[in-house]
């Protein structure tokens, strides 16, 4: 079953990883440069069965790093909560008010203004992957700003025209903007590469929380390269994952333990069922996926 080199992966880290404090404070222990590969032919899908994935929130998540959106309300609109821990600590910190979680979110939803003002993360994956900022170098030695550049229609749209090419990538990793960013990107790098009719997707996530982060980026990337095969005509391949510091927390104990007492089984599938006129166009209501029984949840805290 594909889902042991996610419980092999997690073995290891917590058995032989260096200890480390991290800049969260929490530790972890962690293991540097890390590789899995899933095969996402036939709608097979890098959804975890030992324990219940909310896959929705996940692709939540991705479509609306598609609309360019780096504010957490559309997120919040969702009930997808996942970004909320960092803009709400900011504004604990700048406010001195002892706000709770829920009803800083209330407000979010609910008051515009006030979402513009601490819903958002910075120049984010959603910034950087459609409308990278340029610049012009001009004769008089200043810049001046360019159009933004989309980098995911650049990508369809290389696909199509030139398959072969070895530069098929999506970046987030904008160095020049990544103190404006509440959290400079996790997976920063996204390569295709065409094999005859197949699309192949390899991700490079510089760091890794293994037990909350690496569940959800399998599933978007899986979700991703999908996506684009079905605007470029051809079939998913294979998803290579690629981990720079690929960590567990000290706090995830529990996790660890109880998720590797259990052993995979199933095999999910996801479904797109309808393919809109651009990778833009897509609608949480495009995707299912079948054939997934998972076990029960298994709950741990998130370092912010
Ligand atoms: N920081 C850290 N320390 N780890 C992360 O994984 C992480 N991920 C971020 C932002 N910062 C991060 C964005 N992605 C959860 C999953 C993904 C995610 C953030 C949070 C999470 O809490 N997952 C829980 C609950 C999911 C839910 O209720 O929808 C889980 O059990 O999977
Ligand atoms: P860092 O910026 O100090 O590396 O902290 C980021 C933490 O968030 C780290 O534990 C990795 C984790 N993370 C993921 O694993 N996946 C994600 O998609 C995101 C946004 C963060």
């Amino acid at each position: 079953h594909p889902e042991w080199q996610y419980l092999d992966l997690m073995r290891h880290i917590w058995a032989h990883g260096d200890e480390r404090v991290d800049r969260t404070g929490v530790g972890t222990r962690s293991v540097f440069g890390t590789m899995l590969r899933f095969d996402l032919s036939d709608d097979r899908v890098p959804l975890l069965t030992t324990k219940r994935v909310f896959w929705k929130a996940a692709a939540k998540e991705m479509l609306w790093f598609l609309t360019g959106s780096t504010n957490i309300r559309p997120l919040l609109e969702q009930g997808v909560s996942i970004w909320s821990d960092w803009p709400l600590k900011k504004y604990r910190q700048a406010s001195g008010a002892d706000i709770t979680q829920a009803d800083f979110e209330r407000r979010i939803v609910e008051d515009n203004a006030f979402a513009q003002r601490w819903g958002d993360l910075g120049p984010v994956y959603g910034k950087q992957w459609v409308d990278w900022p340029t610049y012009r170098y001009g004769p008089d030695g200043t810049y001046t700003r360019g159009p933004g550049i989309n980098q995911v229609a650049q990508v369809v749209e290389s696909l199509k025209a030139n398959p072969g090419s070895r530069r098929h990538i999506i970046e987030g990793w904008n160095v020049a903007e990544l103190d404006a960013m509440a959290l400079p990107p996790c997976h920063k790098t996204y390569q295709f590469h065409v094999a005859g009719d197949r699309l192949n997707c390899l991700l490079y996530q510089r760091s890794c929380d293994v037990a909350l982060g690496l569940p959800f980026n399998l599933f978007g990337a899986a979700l991703l390269t999908r996506m684009m095969a079905a605007q470029t005509g051809l079939q998913a391949g294979e998803l290579v994952w690629s981990g720079g510091d690929t960590h567990l927390y000290l706090n995830h104990g529990d996790l660890v333990e109880a998720q590797l007492g259990r052993q995979p089984a199933g095999q999910p599938r996801l479904v797109l069922n309808r393919v809109p006129d651009t990778i833009f166009d897509h609608d949480i209501a495009d995707f299912a996926v079948t054939d997934y029984e998972p076990q029960g949840v298994l709950r741990a805290p998130v370092a912010v």
